[in-house]
């Protein structure tokens, strides 16, 4: 089959994801939604859906490469290629139409979803609140915001968020709430846990156990949270839960390029020293209080509630794929 050229501007955006200039698992999802539907309205192809479809694959693919830990891009990509193929368009009119319209439907869905999130968490937060979060989370934010915004007395700490300080943005963005709120080190957490008395994180990937992948350090926080009997909340779209999961994959944990940790100085001085540099952890069930999700605030035990409610049928997919005996229908 043809193979038709992906515009420079989808591979633009693909380079800002890899690169991290869009970043947190709610924006590359939306991004990536966005790019596909770029794709359907730059495609220069012959006019025949069949190569059209193949030609959105293979932007679909390029964006998949750029990430691999949140589950929120492959799902978003998900949510647009599936309908499409399900809607089997009858002509090339109707096939672009279709991707810029399930494209603004997951965009539109995100944003009102980390909307409904904010209102949801925020009746959790009560006046005198001292919360802890960690990383940069939209969604996290939005509880926080909301709480804010109904005239609760809340104190934030922040962490920085080592290497790439993503916790500066969550300092900026609260501050331009008149939100009172401290930054500290990552290495403080256990420290200043005595003062707090909620977190609040976000999540990349939920799997089917309801784990919770996030940015590195979380699994610590929550470690040290439990430890002084301080709840810890996660604020997660339900597009952020893993199909994938439950049929007993594993989730890949991106690791990225040292030199966002020692400069190439460092590493060429010290050939003998390897340094790593994971971006994600993973924090079990039993150190989470509760997940706050667009369907409400569920235990994460319920996580797999959410992935068949959401995902059966990609789940029913995938078993087919596997099980072929599955699909067939029963006398
Ligand atoms: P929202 C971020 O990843 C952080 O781990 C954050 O908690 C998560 O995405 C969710 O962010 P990164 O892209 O979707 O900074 O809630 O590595 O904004």
């Amino acid at each position: 089959m043809v193979k038709i050229k992906c515009p420079i501007e989808v591979l633009q955006i693909a380079n800002d994801i890899k690169t991290m200039k869009i970043r947190g698992a709610g924006r590359i999802a939306r991004a990536a939604a966005k790019a596909l539907k770029i794709a359907a309205e730059k495609y220069e192809g012959p006019d025949d859906v069949e190569v059209f479809i193949a030609y959105i694959d293979h932007a679909a693919k390029i964006l998949l490469e750029t990430r691999p830990t949140a589950v929120s891009l492959p799902n978003a990509i998900m949510y647009v290629i599936t309908r499409l193929r399900r809607k089997r368009p009858i002509n090339m009119a109707e096939a672009k139409a279709l991707v810029a319209k399930l494209s603004n439907e997951f965009i539109k869905y995100s944003l009102t979803a980390t909307e409904e999130i904010g209102i949801i968490g925020s009746r959790r937060i009560l006046s005198g609140d001292v919360v802890l979060t960690h990383c940069n989370s939209t969604a996290a934010l939005s509880v926080i915001i909301h709480a804010h915004k109904q005239g609760k007395d809340i104190k934030v700490y922040a962490t920085e968020t080592r290497p790439k300080f993503q916790g500066h943005i969550t300092v900026r963005t609260l501050l331009s709430e008149g939100i009172d709120v401290t930054l500290i080190p990552d290495s403080a957490v256990r420290y200043i846990m005595k003062k707090v008395n909620k977190v609040i994180v976000g999540a990349d990937t939920v799997a089917a156990n309801g784990a919770v992948v996030n940015k590195i350090g979380t699994s610590n926080i929550a470690l040290a949270a439990h430890e002084a009997r301080v709840r810890v909340f996660v604020a997660a779209e339900t597009y952020k839960f893993s199909p994938a999961t439950v049929i007993g994959e594993l989730v890949e944990i991106e690791e990225r390029d040292p030199r966002e940790i020692v400069d190439e100085k460092y590493l060429k001085e010290n050939p003998n020293v390897t340094v790593r540099n994971p971006a994600f952890d993973i924090t079990p069930p039993e150190y989470i209080d509760a997940i706050i999700t667009e369907e409400g605030l569920i235990p994460p035990q319920a996580a797999y509630l959410i992935l068949i409610e959401k995902f059966g049928w990609i789940i029913q997919d995938y078993f087919i794929s596997k099980y072929p005996s599955r699909g067939e229908d029963e006398e």
